[in-house]
């Protein structure tokens, strides 16, 4: 048997030249495997059995077409994905996302990540993500409900309560999860409440699901806060994109006590000294599905700014919420010097490797994205757990049951970091916690 740090760069050639070009799952790969040396040492087993090997590997990773016919009459052809990467420890689990930048490398980085992190939520939902380069930007409502239609007239078949469980990502939110579970509804025949989440509150969604990401991360930044004999109190905050998991973010920023001066989208960011006004946003964004710039033009202490970034205001806390690798090199160097002392990451994977290193040289604390943002799959869990008993709790009751979640994670994450000789290393305690349990069910399970 060779050494194991030679045998986990061994699977990492494999991975680079089994997926080539494939740069966002060669990146989570490769920052999963970087924290296993240490448990790889201690644990011959996962090794000999080549538990690592086969996780890598997705189970099933289904590419099809999804054509359909828009406003003009005009047939369009787009790509789908659905990446069924480990059902170890319980159903296929992750979002559906929508965005001209979606191919299978971006879908299998994200459905990687989503083992882990579904694995830490402690619920038994397996790792898994799609979605398709189809960009919802524009295009009318009736063309929206086209193309979910004919995205689910074929995953239908691959998906189920007991097999696959899609949810939303970026430009999949409420309204898509409709059309595409109504479609589901018609196909199959079977009202399947379980086989979707983020549904909605009259036809089998959960509350709090809406709220959760955001909610969850920053339940997660308090609790890294609290570690310190700190609070949100009066820290400055800012939180980039201004999406779902954004305006959540913002809302259970201020409820505890600080201050978010500034969000973006992809056109710009806007600069609120006043503190973001959370009941303007999600009318600008959910009601008028406009820009944020219409926010500045409606808000008088607040300003646009279309050239430059988000990360040159000072500020305390930076949460990254729009997308992969948004927060580069010198961004963390331009953050660092206007004092920022902790980063969660809301998205998945928004900071850069340079970025991350130059985190931790500058002590900033960094909560990964697969333990900071797990609170929506971990609500989308508690969403299954009601159609399953075809129950609707409150609001209170889901909330707690998150922000108990979302501490546990907090102190596995830490607790596990202290066991294997990374103490604060929020990332290596999340990937090894989040790595030994789906690796026991996998060694319980046989060569499968
Ligand atoms: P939304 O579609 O609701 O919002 C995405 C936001 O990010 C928008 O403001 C969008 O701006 C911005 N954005 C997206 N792509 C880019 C880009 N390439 N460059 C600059 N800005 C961009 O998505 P969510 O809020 O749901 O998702 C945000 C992140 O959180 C994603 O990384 C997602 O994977 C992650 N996440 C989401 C969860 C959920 O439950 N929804 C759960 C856990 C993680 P614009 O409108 O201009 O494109
Ligand atoms: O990245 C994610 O965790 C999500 N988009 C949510 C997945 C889910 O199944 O709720």
């Amino acid at each position: 048997m060779s050494h194991p740090n030679e045998t986990l760069r061994d699977i990492y050639d494999e991975v680079l030249r089994r997926n080539a070009g494939e740069a966002e799952f060669h990146q989570a790969a490769l920052e999963v495997l970087e924290s296993l040396e240490t448990v790889v040492t201690k644990h011959p087993e996962y090794t000999d059995s080549q538990v690592i090997r086969r996780l890598v590997e997705p189970e099933r990773q289904i590419i099809f077409r999804v054509p359909w016919v828009d406003d003009r009459g005009v047939v369009q052809v787009n790509r789908g994905f659905r990446v069924q990467y480990s059902s170890a420890l319980g159903p296929f689990k992750g979002g559906i996302r929508f965005h001209p930048s979606v191919n299978l490398g971006i879908v299998k980085f994200l459905g990687f990540e989503q083992i882990f992190k579904n694995s830490l939520t402690g619920l038994p939902i397996g790792g898994g993500k799609g979605g398709s380069d189809f960009d919802p930007k524009g295009r009318s409502t009736g063309e929206v409900m086209r193309f979910c239609q004919s995205f689910m007239t074929e995953l239908h078949r691959h998906l189920g309560e007991y097999t696959d469980v899609p949810a939303g990502d970026i430009g999949v939110g409420g309204r898509e999860i409709g059309y595409l579970f109504g479609q589901y509804k018609r196909i199959t025949n079977r009202y399947e409440s379980g086989v979707f989440t983020g549904k909605g509150l009259s036809w089998g969604g959960s509350r709090v699901r809406t709220e959760a990401t955001g909610y969850g991360t920053v339940y997660f930044v308090d609790e890294m806060l609290k570690v310190r004999g700190e609070s949100f109190d009066g820290k400055r905050v800012l939180v980039s994109g201004s999406g779902n998991v954004a305006i959540y973010a913002i809302e259970k920023v201020h409820q505890l006590g600080g201050i978010v001066i500034g969000c973006s989208d992809s056109g710009g960011y806007v600069h609120d000294e006043a503190g973001i006004d959370v009941e303007l946003l999600k009318e600008v964004k959910d009601v008028r599905r406009g820009r944020i710039s219409e926010y500045a033009d409606l808000r008088p202490s607040a300003s646009f700014v279309a050239q430059g970034s988000l990360w040159d205001l000072p500020c305390d806390i930076a949460l990254p919420c729009a997308t992969q690798n948004e927060l580069d090199g010198d961004h963390a160097a331009t953050l660092i010097r206007g004092g920022v002392s902790i980063v969660a990451e809301g998205a998945n994977m928004p900071c850069t490797r340079v970025a991350l290193q130059a985190f931790a040289e500058a002590g900033v604390r960094c909560a990964p994205g697969k333990a900071a943002n797990a609170g929506g799959v971990a609500t989308s869990a508690l969403e299954m757990q009601q159609n399953a008993a075809r129950d609707s709790w409150s609001f209170e009751h889901t909330e707690e049951r998150l922000e108990e979640i979302m501490r546990g994670i907090h102190d596995r994450c830490l607790s596990t970091a202290d066991e294997y000789g990374l103490p604060g290393n929020y990332a290596a305690g999340a990937n090894i916690a989040g790595f030994i349990k789906v690796a026991d069910a996998m060694l319980a399970l046989g060569v499968i």
